[in-house]
């Protein structure tokens, strides 16, 4: 828990760097947020786009990357498997490891989904330019898939209690908790719908936002409210009441 990570992240932006932040900051790891540092001392986006341009293997694909000495490694979900075990937040046993990995991948699918709602053509494109896309999409998402991934989280909550693995916080519930805030954020209307009909993943969400290891961070300038540069955009278009 000693060792200083290395985090990086567009500085910026509320998006995938959020839940590797998160894990760092609930077990009180010691990290560096590169990209927010200025960029005299390796800082900003600059910077950041020479370290992702780099030919050092293994090469990541896109941020969040996380180093630590030797090891780099980029995909939030490996890197969380990779700091599971080193900040407690994986249990022991190889299954409850995979359990947490199974959980964060299906976790990382509905943030694809929701992400897809305001780039449903092309991630390079402007939102503007795909809004026609966009309206279907979100109807989807709103009307199917949300709803299918919450009653299905809201299943595995009923079946373990607290956690999404009985007993055992894990960074998957870090990375739902997120989520569902991003969603929350993005989506008022129709969140304020499928919630009222999963009481579990609502407590859940209360749960992980109590946490007094997260306190701090939630107070500090280090938590960066959602925006619309970020995962989860509101447009009130896409969200009607
Ligand atoms: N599957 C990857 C996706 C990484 C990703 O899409 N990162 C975004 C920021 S949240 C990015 O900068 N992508 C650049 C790109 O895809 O060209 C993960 O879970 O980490």
């Amino acid at each position: 828990m000693s060792r200083n990570y290395e985090l990086f992240y567009w500085p910026m932006i509320p998006g995938r760097g959020e839940y590797v932040r998160l894990a760092l900051e609930h077990a009180g790891a010691a990290y560096v947020d590169v990209a927010r540092k200025p960029p005299e001392e390796g800082g900003g986006i600059k910077n950041l786009v020479a370290f992702l341009g780099a030919a050092e293997a293994p090469l990541p694909f896109a941020p969040p990357v996380l180093v630590d000495g030797e090891v780099r490694l980029g995909q939030t979900a490996a890197i969380l498997d990779y700091l599971g075990p080193r900040l407690g937040l994986t249990p022991d046993s190889a299954t409850g490891r995979s359990t947490a990995l199974m959980h964060q991948l299906t976790v990382s699918d509905l943030v694809s989904e929701a992400h897809d709602t305001h780039h449903p053509v092309g991630t390079g494109l402007y939102y503007e330019d795909q809004k026609a896309e966009a309206l279907l999409r979100a109807r989807s998402f709103r009307d199917t898939r949300l709803p299918k991934f919450a009653a299905y989280f809201e299943r595995v909550l009923e079946g373990t209690g607290d956690w999404l693995d009985a007993g055992f916080m894990s960074y998957a519930d870090l990375s739902l908790f997120q989520t569902l805030e991003g969603i929350a954020y993005a989506f008022p209307n129709t969140w304020a719908r499928v919630s009222s009909d999963t009481p579990a993943l609502r407590a859940h969400r209360n749960r992980v936002a109590a946490l007094p290891s997260l306190a701090p961070y939630f107070a500090s300038d280090r938590r960066l409210p959602f925006n619309e540069h970020g995962l989860f955009r509101h447009y009130p278009e896409l969200d009607p009441a």
